[in-house]
């Protein structure tokens, strides 16, 4: 396979970057197309954890390199904190990795109003407080700072000039950093970048390299939180589904396969509709079991059964040809497991919610299934085949814990 992309079927947290780490022994490239430091992406190298947030997944055992897309938001502070994390490792490492410059900053009072925000909505999102909403607010409203403005000071005072005389207007001359001041902190930041030899060359430049090997397109969060069709406003601000590639140059046309990656419960961090919702010990044991805590804030992710019409709905919005189920080991040894059939959206039985709004309205309608004791059990099997059968789309691999390489095929 050439070109694959793997993207959350779910609301985020299926185990995407082991999955990506799986796969990325078979790729040259590993590339992340949106989303920033939100994102909280778990690998093991010789059984040590570390977990990414804006770095792509690449497993630095092998040869393969990552590129930071266009459509993300990087927080260059916390990048470099990742990029000194696996120096201790593996050092050399940052110059296997190259960032599109037309990417934007995350700047230190984009997290300062993310917070700030959350405490002025009537219905707190549950943000990560990382700045994502605020950067991309800025990126659409036209008062962004693309990383390429770092690599020529006279740019960036000019635009750093152009910023603060806008926000200052906006909110009444409260900033209290000077332009100055973030001229020098960036300056800072570039300094280290330098040092490290982090590679900065566009998706143009990278256009034939990438179109002459093997990339993989790491998504981040799931469908669900996709900015556009997501459980909006209960939603990140980036894209979560295929289409995201785009940022990187490619159409999705020109993708071989769109893993979706679907835990075999249901999580969700943050507020928002949740139809499958479990509230009872049942819930709190998957979770203690499943470590389903944010790998980004450490908040107690919600917990609830697998939901059919929100996996039917990701197929289609996010054109999946595949599966890949995870944490079926978390349920071994439960004696029943409910399915998610269909929804009663205000009387009317749905099997594919039609809208994102159908999500809020929703009560589930349950089926119960025998449970397994382990991953490898005829009802486990069973649970896959009726999971393909109702949602069109097949397993083609497990995951049955959380190391690179407990994972096989379907068949
Ligand atoms: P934001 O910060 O603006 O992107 O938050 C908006 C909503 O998106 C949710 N979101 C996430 N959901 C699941 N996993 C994410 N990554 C971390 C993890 C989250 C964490 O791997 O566990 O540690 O809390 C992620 N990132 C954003 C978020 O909860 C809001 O509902
Ligand atoms: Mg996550």
């Amino acid at each position: 396979m050439q070109r694959l992309a793997i993207v959350g079927a779910q609301w985020g947290d299926e185990g995407k970057g082991k999955v990506v780490n799986y796969f990325s022994k078979d790729f040259e490239w590993i590339v992340r197309f949106s989303g920033g430091a939100n994102a909280g992406h778990t690998i093991y190298v010789d059984g040590k954890k570390y977990v990414n947030h804006l770095l792509p997944s690449i497993q630095p055992r092998n040869a393969s390199r990552g590129f930071l897309g266009a459509g993300m938001v990087i927080d260059v502070e916390q990048l470099i904190n990742e990029f000194e994390t696996l120096e201790a490792d593996f050092p050399g490492i940052s110059c296997r990795f190259y960032i599109d410059p037309e990417a934007f900053a995350v700047l230190p009072w984009h997290k300062e109003e993310d917070v700030l925000l959350e405490t002025m909505r009537k219905e707190p999102i549950g943000t990560t407080g990382r700045g994502i909403g605020p950067s991309y607010t800025d990126k659409v409203s036209r008062e962004g700072l693309k990383l390429y403005t770092l690599f020529d000071e006279n740019l960036l005072r000019e635009r750093l000039e152009s910023i603060y005389h806008m926000k200052q207007n906006i909110y009444n001359n409260r900033l209290t950093v000077s332009p100055e001041d973030m001229f020098k902190y960036l300056q800072k930041l570039r300094g280290e970048l330098e040092r490290l030899k982090v590679n900065f060359t566009s998706a143009v430049d990278m256009s034939r390299v990438f179109r002459s090997t093997s990339v993989l397109f790491e998504g981040a969060q799931g469908v669900l939180l996709d900015l556009d069709f997501g459980t909006y406003p209960f939603v990140t601000s980036g894209a979560c589904m295929a289409h995201g590639v785009s940022s990187v140059g490619f159409s999705t046309f020109e993708l071989d396969s769109v893993y979706g990656v679907l835990k075999a419960y249901t999580t969700r961090v943050g507020a928002g509709p949740f139809p499958t919702e479990d509230f009872t010990e049942t819930g709190e044991k998957i979770r203690e079991i499943g470590k389903e805590y944010g790998a980004t804030t450490g908040r107690p992710r919600r917990v609830g059964w697998l939901d059919l019409p929100a996996l039917r709905y990701a197929r289609i919005r996010s054109g999946l040809t595949g599966f890949v189920i995870t944490k079926g080991d978390v349920l071994n040894g439960l004696e029943e497991v409910k399915v998610c059939v269909a929804y009663d959206v205000d009387g009317v039985v749905k099997e594919v919610p039609s809208t994102s709004y159908d999500f809020f309205r929703a009560k589930p309608i349950y089926e119960t299934v025998k449970g397994w004791p382990t991953t490898d059990h005829i009802n486990f099997l069973k649970y896959m085949t009726f999971i393909e059968r109702e949602t069109g789309v097949e397993i083609d691999y497990i995951s049955y814990g959380p190391k690179t390489e407990e994972m096989k095929t379907r068949n």
